[in-house]
C-alpha cells in the first residue's frame, strides 16, 4: 500500500489520537516489509545522530525509511528535541524520509501503543525501515524496543554505572551493541566488559564522523532477532503477528476429573489459576501452537456455572488473539457486533473482550491482544 506524505501525515496523526476510524483503517491494512529497528539508550548517547546517519545510508541503498522519534517530553533536556530537529532537516525535504515525533502519553503504556501503532501504519505504507528512537530508561521505552525486529542498544565509553541507569531488561533484548562516540577513551574497556558479558554482537561507531554506519546498518538488516521479552519464544515480527486461536475454553464441572483424560494424550497443565473477576478456576494445557483451557466455576452464581447448568459441560468459548484488541472492538462496533465488554485487562495483563454467541453463529468468542502492545 502506498500512500502520498500529507495523507500518510493525517493518518498518522488521527492513529496517534486513538481515532476509531483510523485504528479501524489501519487493522483493515494488509501488512508490509519493513524492517522496524529500535534504537535506543541512555539520553545524549548519540542515538539522534546515529538515526539521522543511518537514514542517509539506507536512503543511498534506496530505501525509503520512517523514523518515529518517541519525543520524552518529560526530560529536563528540551534542547536535544530542537537538535533533533535540526539535524532531521536535511532529510526533511526527501519524500523517501518520513519523520515523526511521538509525544509522551499520560498513562503508562499509551506510548509504547501509539509508537507499536505508528509502526505498523509505516510498515503497512511501504516503507523499507522504521527506524524508532528512544531513551532506554522507562517502561514504556523497554516494551516500545520489545517491537521491533532488532534493536540497537547505543552505549558510550566511560558509562561506568550509568549502564545501570539503563532500564533492566533492555540489554537482554539487545540485537546489536553500538558503542557510539568511541572516539572517546573508554571504548576498549566497554567493548571488553560487553564481550564478556554479552554473545550479541558490538560494533563502534562516530556517529558524528559517520564511523561505523556501514557495519551497523549490515547488523541491522542481518541480526536476529532476540527474544522476546515476555513471550517466550522469539517471533520474527512481532507487529505483524498474524491472528490466531489463542485457546479453546471447555467447560467442565470438575478440572481434576476432566484432567487424566487429556494427560493421556500428552497434554499436560501448565498453568492454574483461579479468576476472581470470572468466577471460575482454570488450567492451561498447551497444544502445540494453541491450547485448550479447562474451566469449572469457582462459586454457584459463577457464569460459568449458569453455563454448565444449562448446557451441561463442553466447549464454552474460542479465543482468538488480535494484534490490536481496541481496533478489533472498533470494526465490531461498526460491524453491530453484541460485545459483552469493552477491552479490559486479565490476570495474565492482556487485554480481552468477549462477544455474544449471537453475533458469532453460536460460540462465545473471547478476543485476547498481544500482550505487549
Ligand atoms: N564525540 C562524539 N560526539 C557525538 C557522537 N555522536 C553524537 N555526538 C554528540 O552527542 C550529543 C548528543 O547527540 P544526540 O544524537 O542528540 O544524542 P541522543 O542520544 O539522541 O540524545 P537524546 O535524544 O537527548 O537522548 C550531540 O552533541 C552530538 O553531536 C560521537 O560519535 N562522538
Ligand atoms: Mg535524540
Amino acid at each position: 500500500m502506498r500512500f502520498d506524505d500529507r495523507t500518510l501525515a493525517r493518518l498518522a496523526t488521527a492513529v496517534e489520537n486513538r481515532d476509531p476510524q483510523a485504528l479501524a483503517t489501519l487493522a483493515a491494512l494488509p501488512p508490509g516489509h519493513a524492517r522496524i529497528v529500535g534504537i535506543t539508550g541512555p539520553p545524549g548517547a548519540g542515538k539522534s545522530t546515529l538515526v539521522d546517519a543511518v537514514t542517509g545510508a539506507l536512503r543511498r541503498e534506496g530505501k525509503t525509511v520512517a523514523i518515529l522519534a518517541v519525543d520524552p517530553t518529560s526530560r529536563i533536556t528540551g534542547g536535544a528535541i530542537l537538535g533533533d530537529r535540526i539535524r532531521m532537516q536535511q532529510h526533511h525535504a526527501d519524500g523517501g524520509v518520513f519523520i515523526r515525533s511521538i509525544a509522551t502519553r499520560g498513562a503508562t503504556g499509551g506510548l509504547a501503543r501509539a509508537t507499536a501503532d505508528l509502526a505498523r501504519l509505516m510498515d503497512a505504507a511501504g516503507k523499507d525501515y522504521v527506524l524508532v528512537e528512544t531513551v532506554g530508561v522507562g517502561q514504556d521505552e523497554l516494551e516500545i524496543a520489545s517491537l521491533a525486529d532488532v534493536t540497537v542498544v547505543v552505549l558510550v565509553p566511560g558509562m561506568g554505572d550509568d549502564v545501570q541507569a539503563i532500564k533492566a531488561g533492555i540489554m537482554e533484548i539487545a540485537g546489536v551493541f553500538a558503542i557510539n562516540k568511541s572516539d572517546q577513551p573508554g571504548a576498549d574497556r566497554l567493548e571488553r566488559e560487553l564481550r564478556a558479558e554479552w554473545q550479541t554482537p558490538v560494533l563502534r561507531t562516530v556517529a558524528t564522523e559517520g564511523q561505523g554506519i556501514d557495519a551497523l546498518v549490515e547488523l541491522i538488516g542481518t541480526a536476529t532477532v532476540r527474544e522476546r521479552l515476555h513471550g517466550g519464544a522469539a517471533d520474527t515480527a512481532p507487529l505483524r503477528s498474524r491472528l490466531r486461536i489463542d485457546h479453546l475454553g471447555i467447560a467442565v464441572e470438575s478440572i481434576d476429573a476432566a484432567l487424566p483424560l487429556y494427560q493421556c494424550l500428552g497434554l499436560v497443565p501448565t498453568h492454574r489459576e483461579t479468576v476472581a473477576q470470572e468466577k471460575v478456576r482454570v488450567a492451561m494445557l498447551p497444544a502445540g501452537e494453541s491450547r485448550i483451557e479447562l474451566i469449572e466455576p469457582s462459586a454457584p452464581d459463577s457464569p460459568v456455572g449458569k453455563f454448565l447448568a444449562k448446557r451441561g459441560p463442553g466447549l464454552h468459548h474460542v479465543a482468538l488473539r488480535v494484534p490490536d484488541l481496541e481496533a478489533a472492538a472498533a470494526r465490531l462496533h461498526a460491524a453491530g457486533a453484541k460485545l459483552l465488554n469493552e477491552p479490559r485487562p486479565g490476570a495474565g495483563g492482556h487485554l480481552y473482550l468477549f462477544v455474544h454467541p449471537a453475533s458469532t453463529g453460536g460460540v462465545l468468542l473471547e478476543l485476547i491482544q498481544e500482550k505487549l502492545i
